[in-house]
């Protein structure tokens, strides 16, 4: 078989390890002397046969109303991760096959799911939004009246702060796919009614500081947020990709604080009540603080901090033979849209930077993306993404270091990828 006949020259390379430059890809097919990634080359003289399958000598399948994906793909699913089934059977979690997608809308299908008192059985017809509290007019809303409501649509990422909680605390690093160790990220289109404008219509008092968003579930999921964010980016999201929010994603109607963590992001949403101070709910007081190293705790870590992953190659899955690749990933940051991504093939001894598929939006996932031609040794990949306010990725160690050895919350550190010599990619801690 001839494969990859593709042959670098010194000038591509731009790093350690096989990493090349980012406009390499383009001029691959004009380095001439028949030169394929991967493609089979059919010899000179030999018989372009043109294929003739069975499927096209019988009449295909009639439209349908609701498409799906190719039965073929039905192992594409989310992986279900329950860590906590024996003691809370109702906390009920899946994460995203990031290793089996590319681009960056997740899938509706394949959004994470994060519920507490497991996904409710919500009547649309009977769910009420209420606005009270400090307000001069208390509102009552329902899903037809919302409707009629001006809404904008935005493309926006939510992940959970106990995202990459395994590589948090596992001593040893957990050998499992990007959908166990990072699947808590998602990123979808959102379309709903800004926040500011329902608030505006309820006149929130000058000292309704916060708002406590509740939920229409078992646990009654609570969280107080600052009144800026809702007024400033906040949406009541309705729509996501496109068609009503997902069941999992909340439905009929879901709060979305782009860049903040995921848990702030109630589901069902069934009230606001604007307020001078936060309720330090369960939710807040309990649940998503974290411990310091010097036996502190942090309240309200609100932004998801800068991230990114390599998602091909990942763990789990094995390199098909050495030469050409494209390494591929995804960035994120609560903060403001992704600057720069970084990657090493030498374990961090040099650097190239990746190039960032376009558009890169603000508190959405980004995808980059970086030639490289694997060698066929051993070689350790890693990812390091900084968001425009400057805020780089920190190493785990560093990370660590900063918390008590129990906090499992909002974990952004670079993510290792080790390459065997045989083409198998693990989980590892550098
Ligand atoms: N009402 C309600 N809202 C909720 C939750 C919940 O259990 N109940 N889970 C929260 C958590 S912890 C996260 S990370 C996100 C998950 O959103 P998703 O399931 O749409 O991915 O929703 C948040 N909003
Ligand atoms: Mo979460």
């Amino acid at each position: 078989m001839t494969h990859s006949s593709f042959n670098p020259t010194a000038l591509d390379y731009v790093a350690g390890g096989g990493l090349m430059n980012r406009r390499s890809l383009l001029r691959a097919a004009a380095i001439g002397g028949g030169a394929t990634f991967a493609g089979l080359t059919i010899p000179k003289g030999a018989r372009a046969d043109p294929l003739i399958p069975d499927w096209v000598k019988v009449a295909g399948a009639r439209a349908r109303g609701y498409g799906m994906p190719a039965e073929q793909e039905a192992d594409v699913q989310r992986a279900i991760i329950e860590p906590y089934k024996e003691v809370a059977p109702s906390f009920s979690i899946s994460g995203t096959p990031h290793q089996k997608l590319r681009g960056t809308i997740t899938p509706s299908g394949l959004h994470y799911e994060l519920h507490h008192g497991g996904r409710p059985d919500v009547d649309p017809d009977q769910h009420r939004l209420m606005i009270h509290g400090l307000v001069d007019r208390p509102l009552k809303f329902d899903l037809d009246s919302l409707g009629r409501y001006p809404m904008v649509t935005e493309t926006h990422f939510l992940e959970c702060a106990g995202n990459s909680l395994f590589n948090a605390i596992m001593p040893e690093p957990m050998q499992a796919g990007c959908d166990v160790l990072h699947g808590l990220l998602s990123n979808s289109e959102w379309t709903g009614i800004p926040m500011s404008v329902l608030l505006d219509e309820a006149g929130v008092k000058p000292e309704g500081r916060w708002v406590v968003a509740v939920g229409n579930d078992g646990p009654s999921l609570a969280r107080s947020i600052p009144i800026e964010k809702l007024m400033d980016d906040a949406i009541l999201a309705l729509y996501q990709n496109g068609e009503r929010v997902r069941p999992e994603q909340g439905y009929p109607m879901r709060l979305l604080v782009p860049g903040f963590e995921g848990n702030m992001n109630v589901k069902w949403l069934t009230s606001l009540w604007a307020t001078d101070a936060p309720a330090h709910t369960k939710d807040e007081s309990g649940e998503y603080t974290e411990l310091l190293a010097d036996g502190t705790s942090v309240e309200f870590t609100f932004g998801m901090g800068v991230k990114s992953i390599i998602t091909h190659p990942s763990s789990t899955m094995t390199m098909t033979g050495n030469g050409f690749y494209e390494i591929s990933g995804l960035a994120w940051s609560g903060a403001g849209p992704i600057r720069k991504v970084e990657i090493s093939a030498d374990g961090g001894a040099s650097w190239a930077e990746a190039e960032l598929v376009q558009p890169v939006l603000s508190r959405a996932t980004t995808r980059f993306r970086l030639p490289w031609h694997w060698e066929g040794a051993p070689t350790l990949l890693m990812s390091r993404a900084e968001d425009l306010t400057g805020a780089v990725q920190p190493t785990r160690s560093d990370w660590k270091a900063r918390y008590d050895p129990s906090n499992f919350l909002h974990n952004n550190a670079i993510q290792a990828w080790q390459i065997t010599a045989e083409g198998m990619v693990q989980n590892v801690y550098a």
